[in-house]
C-alpha cells in the first residue's frame, strides 16, 4: 500500500471507530464529527481501503471473562449512515477466542433501548431497538441448558443475564471456527441485520492440520445491511470492497463467514481458487480445491489461499435464482485480491493437496453409525409470505416437537414445498450431509447449517442429514430452524429434547 501519511491516518481513524464503537466515536478523541472535514470528504471512487481485521478477546488461565452490551449506536457503510444495533458499540465486534476446556463467562447487557433519544444517532434507528435478545453460540456442542447457550433465556431491555458456557475438553466439540448472535425468537432478523453478530474461534485447528501453524490469519466476516429502500449493502468485516494484500505464492488461511441475517450468496475470486480445509468448524480429511463457493446465512469455510501471480482478482457474487417469484440476485464486487511479486504458486498447490488431517474423525463414526429412526420436516409458508413453517406450524417455544434418545443417529429428510430457498441449522450438534435435490451428497467434513433447495416445478426441493445425537453434552432442549432468519422469526423452527 503507497499512501500519503494524511490517508493512513484516515483509515486509521475510521478503522477504530468502526471497532472502538459508538462511545469513543460519539464524543472521543475518535470523533467522526464535522469538526474533522476529511472524515465527510471521501473521494467518491476510492482506492480499495485495505481489509481491516476484527478486535479479539482471549481466554485467559481458561476463562474468557467479558460482557458484551447490546445498544443501539452509528454506523458507516461506505457512504450509507444509519443507527445500527450493536455489541459493545461495534458493527464488527470483538471475535472471541477461546481453546477446549476453557469457559466463556460472559455477562450480556440488552441496552437496546437505551439512548434512541441522544441527539446524532444516523439516519433511520433499525427495527428492533428496545426487544427482548440473548446470545446464541452457534455450531458449539455445549450444553443447551441453564446459562449455557440456552436460546429460551430472554433477556428483556434494561436487563442482564451471565453467560457460562464450558466447552468440553474432550469430546465431540473441537476447534474451529464458530459466531455468536441473538436468537430470541422473532426479533432475530432485525438485530443481526442491525449488526448484532461476532466470531467466535475455537483454537487448535493447527493441531489437526499442522501445516496451518504460523500462516498469516484473515478472516473475511460477511454481513450485509437493508435500507428502506429496498437497497442492501454487503460488506466484509464492516468494508466494502476492500482490498485483501497477498504476495505472489504466499500462503494465507482465511476464515469466511456469513455472520448476516438471511441471503444466500454464490461467489468466487477471478482466477484464484481456495484450498477448503474446514467446513462450519469440522475438518475435511484433506483439503479440496474449489472455484466457487454457495454459503448461506451461518455457514463458515476455512481455507488455505496461496498468493497467484501479480494482479487484481475480484471477490464477486454470481448471479442466481433464489425467490422464484423475483429476479435473479444480482452481482456484487465483495472484495479485491491484490497479488504482488513473482513467486510460483504450483509446487505449494501440490504439497497443500498432499495434506492429510491429524487423528481420527468424529464423520467416520456418524458416515457407519445404524439409523436409529427417520423423521421427515416438511418446510412451507403462507402464500403472503408473512407465516413459515416446519410441519404446518409455526414454533412454540412452551411445545416440544421432536423427542430423541442420547446415543441415536438419525436420518433427518427436509422437504422444501417453496419456490426459494431456505436452510436446516440445528444447535449443539453438526450433521453429515448425504443428499442435495435427489443426488447423493458426497461431504468429506460435517456441517451444522446448510442449503436446502428451493422446490422447482418437478417438485419439492429435498436436503436429506444424519444427525449424531451420541454427545451427552448436548442433552436438553434446544432448537432446529431455516438459517434465513427472517423465516424462523416468522416460525420456521421447531424444539427439539435429547433425553438421557
Ligand atoms: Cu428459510
Amino acid at each position: 500500500m503507497r499512501q500519503s501519511s494524511t490517508l493512513d491516518r484516515r483509515l486509521f481513524i475510521k478503522a477504530a471507530s468502526r471497532f472502538i464503537g459508538a462511545t469513543a466515536a460519539a464524543g472521543g478523541l475518535l470523533s467522526l464529527g464535522p469538526s474533522m472535514p476529511w472524515a465527510r470528504s471521501q473521494p467518491k471512487a476510492p482506492t480499495p481501503e485495505p481489509l481491516i481485521q476484527p478486535p479479539e478477546m482471549h481466554s485467559v488461565n481458561g476463562v474468557l471473562d467479558t460482557t458484551i452490551a447490546a445498544a443501539p449506536g452509528p454506523v458507516q457503510l461506505g457512504d450509507r449512515t444509519f443507527t445500527g444495533l450493536l455489541y459493545n458499540g461495534a458493527y464488527v465486534p470483538p471475535t472471541l477466542r477461546a481453546r477446549l476446556g476453557d469457559t466463556l463467562r460472559i455477562t450480556f447487557r440488552n441496552n437496546l433501548a437505551s439512548g434512541l433519544d441522544r441527539p446524532g444517532y444516523m439516519g433511520p434507528i433499525c427495527a428492533g431497538a428496545g426487544t427482548a435478545s440473548n446470545l446464541h453460540f452457534h455450531g458449539m456442542s455445549v450444553s443447551p441448558q441453564g446459562n449455557s447457550d440456552n436460546v429460551f433465556v430472554h433477556v428483556q431491555p434494561g436487563e442482564a443475564f451471565q453467560y457460562q458456557v464450558r466447552i468440553p475438553a474432550y469430546g465431540r466439540q473441537g476447534p474451529g471456527l464458530f459466531w455468536y448472535h441473538p436468537h430470541a425468537h422473532g426479533f432475530v432478523n432485525d438485530q443481526i441485520l442491525g449488526g448484532m453478530s461476532g466470531a467466535l474461534v475455537v483454537d487448535g485447528i493447527d493441531q489437526v492440520f499442522p501445516r496451518l501453524r504460523g500462516l498469516p490469519e484473515r478472516f473475511f466476516l460477511i454481513k450485509h445491511a437493508k435500507f428502506g429502500d429496498e437497497s442492501e449493502v454487503v460488506s466484509i468485516n464492516g468494508q466494502i470492497n476492500p482490498a485483501v494484500a497477498i504476495r505472489s505464492g504466499e500462503m494465507q488461511f482465511w476464515r469466511i463467514a456469513h455472520i448476516g441475517a438471511s441471503d444466500f450468496y454464490k461467489f468466487r475470486i477471478e482466477g484464484m481458487p481456495l484450498y477448503v480445509v474446514a467446513t462450519d468448524g469440522h475438518a475435511l480429511s484433506q483439503p479440496r480445491k474449489i472455484t466457487e463457493f454457495f454459503i448461506g446465512p451461518g455457514e463458515r469455510i476455512d481455507a488455505i489461499a496461496i498468493g497467484p501471480p501479480a494482479g487484481e482478482y475480484p471477490m464477486r457474487t454470481i448471479s442466481f435464482q433464489n425467490e422464484a417469484w423475483r429476479p435473479p440476485e444480482p452481482v456484487r464486487q465483495l472484495a479485491v485480491i491484490q497479488s504482488s511479486g513473482s513467486s510460483q504458486s504450483a509446487a505449494i498447490e501440490d504439497d497443500i493437496l498432499r495434506l492429510r488431517v491429524n487423528g481420527p474423525q468424529w464423520i467416520d463414526d456418524v458416515r457407519t453409525a445404524p439409523i436409529a429412526r427417520r423423521r421427515t420436516l416438511s418446510y412451507s409458508r403462507t402464500n403472503d409470505r408473512k407465516t413459515f413453517m416446519i410441519d404446518g406450524r409455526v414454533v412454540d417455544e412452551a411445545r416440544t416437537d421432536q423427542t430423541v434418545k442420547l446415543g441415536d443417529t438419525e436420518e433427518w429428510t427436509v422437504v422444501n414445498t417453496d419456490q426459494q430457498y431456505h436452510s436446516f441449522h440445528i444447535h449443539q450438534t453438526p450433521f453429515l450431509v448425504t443428499e442435495v435435490a435427489g443426488v447423493p451428497w458426497h461431504d468429506d467434513s460435517l456441517r451444522d447449517t446448510f442449503s436446502v433447495p428451493p422446490a422447482t416445478d418437478q417438485g419439492p426441493g429435498v436436503l436429506k442429514v444424519v444427525i449424531p445425537f451420541t454427545d451427552p453434552t448436548i442433552v436438553g432442549r434446544f432448537v432446529y430452524h431455516c438459517h434465513a432468519v427472517d423465516h424462523e422469526d416468522k416460525g420456521m423452527m421447531g424444539v427439539i429434547e435429547v433425553v438421557a
